[in-house]
């Protein structure tokens, strides 16, 4: 019979091994116990293959390896900085680089030095620390991404739009309160979903009408770019780096998180183009971060992100990586276990909700889920719905958000087909056994980002 199929495989091989540890059940019973049933306190090697994040969990390349040896660690003035600086000049366009330890290290000093006291910034959903940041300024965050995001089923292919009616709105009725429309590409809390080209644009110029700068969260951009040519009309023949560059310049300066897309394990960095912010984040950088030309990191930190943003918008790079996330989903789809639609860029995201209708999620479905998975494989994965959305500032309620999900974050070039099979098959087997699953009790709770410490034990 001809084989008319052809297989798409990584563009890369493997040098480096790390060996894994496989636990029982009994150990894995115990370990999820003195975490507190929250995956976020478990101890790594007490974890089989880890989906808990793609935050600073990527296998770097040769290339990056070899530029760490080439960090110059001065404390001012490090080769390696003019490196990441012609970088993000290269391949986002912005004219100011502040480096920062990481990617919430730029959202404090963006947040501070453009938000005052009382004003409302809206965004296309919400991010954890990009909303702590923005609140903890003084400001209101102000959901205005299309409806369809908050419905895991829907399968619009842009579901990290910006809806222009409701952003316009917020404009509408905040005049001179609005600092900056917070745009991020492929949104996370949504299930890692891309925002168009086109919509990046529209906002962009309604922002502009307004006088009301745009700060894109860049930190799964390439991502965004991918999807943005494989389903935008007009896209399909031009380059994820072209796209990037284009994205990037519907806005006045991106945070990053070069912990993700970059390929590195840690750092971050501010970019801006208006020399007056980049004055004032500077100041504050040098008292928060460190000095203007390392922020937060070492000079071979600096190396690995410069060198690690040229391989991330890479097209083959993009393809492998996005398609290693897809065949996990269309596994998890084939056996009708209830995901995120369409699958996102960095990870699937289990449809809590519809996993354990008998939960309510004032007994955090989602959290227990991820609890559930752990014991039955040694997979660790994360809660993305009422713990991670935390308290309203302003009234002290939970916020109880729509989308109640488990990632399944893949880190970049880390794990191998095989790992996907076997994480595929732990969930189905969890799934098989949903009725008999219960709900966890917070027994304590953080004031912020509660779900990194909180503790639960079994209802
Ligand atoms: N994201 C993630 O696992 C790391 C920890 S928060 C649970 O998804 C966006 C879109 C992110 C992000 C981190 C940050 C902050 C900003 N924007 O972790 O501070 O996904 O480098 O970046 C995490 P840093």
């Amino acid at each position: 019979m001809p084989l008319n199929r052809r297989s798409w495989a990584e563009p890369f091989k493997i040098k480096v091994v790390e060996p894994l540890r496989i636990t029982t059940r009994q150990q894995r019973e115990q370990a999820i116990a003195e975490a507190g049933y929250n995956t976020f306190l478990l101890k790594s090697r007490d974890v089989y293959i880890d989906l808990l994040t793609d935050s600073g969990t990527s296998a770097m390349s040769d290339r990056q390896w070899a530029g760490m040896m080439l960090g110059d660690e001065a404390y001012a003035g490090s080769e390696n900085y003019y490196h990441l600086e012609d970088a993000v000049h290269r391949y986002y366009g912005y004219k100011h680089l502040i480096p920062t330890h990481q990617g919430r290290g730029a959202e404090h000093i963006i947040s501070r030095v453009l938000i005052k006291d009382g004003d409302v910034v809206p965004g296309n959903m919400y991010f954890t620390t990009t909303r702590l940041h923005q609140e903890m300024a003084g400001a209101r965050f102000a959901d205005v991404i299309i409806d369809q995001a908050h419905d895991p089923a829907s399968e619009h292919p842009f579901k990290g739009d910006v809806d222009l009616d409701k952003l316009e709105k917020v404009l509408q009725e905040n005049p001179g309160r609005v600092p900056y429309v917070s745009v991020a590409g492929t949104v996370n809390m949504a299930g890692g979903q891309p925002i168009s080209l086109a919509n990046m644009k529209a906002v962009y110029a309604l922002a502009q009408r307004y006088g009301v700068r745009v700060i894109l969260d860049a930190t799964r951009i390439a991502e965004n770019a991918w999807f943005i040519q494989q389903r935008e009309p007009g896209c399909q023949n031009r380059s994820v780096a072209e796209l990037v560059f284009e994205l990037c310049s519907f806005s006045d300066g991106c945070t990053m998180s070069a912990k993700k897309d970059p390929l590195a394990n840690i750092g971050g960095f501010l970019a801006v183009n208006d020399d007056e912010v980049a004055q004032a984040a500077r100041n504050l950088l040098v008292v928060f971060e460190g000095l203007q030309t390392y922020g937060g990191m070492a000079g071979r930190d600096m190396e690995a992100v410069a060198i690690g943003i040229g391989e991330s918008v890479q097209d083959d790079h993009i393809r492998a990586r996005i398609g290693q996330v897809l065949y996990l989903g269309d596994k998890l789809r084939q056996w009708g276990i209830p995901i995120v639609l369409p699958v996102g860029g960095h990870g699937i995201f289990l449809d809590a909700r519809a996993f354990l209708p008998h939960i309510p999620q004032t007994q955090y479905p989602a959290q227990a889920l991820a609890a559930a998975l752990y014991l039955d494989s040694g997979v660790r994965s994360m809660e993305r719905g009422i713990v991670s959305s935390g308290r309203d500032p302003a009234t002290g309620h939970e916020r109880a958000p729509k989308l109640e999900l488990v990632r399944l974050t893949i880190p970049r070039r880390v794990y191998t087909q095989a790992h996907m099979d076997v994480t595929a098959e732990s969930v189905y087997s969890v799934f098989e056994d949903r009725d008999n699953l219960r709900g966890l009790r917070m027994t304590y709770e953080p004031k912020m980002l509660r779900f990194f410490q909180a503790r639960f034990e079994p209802c």
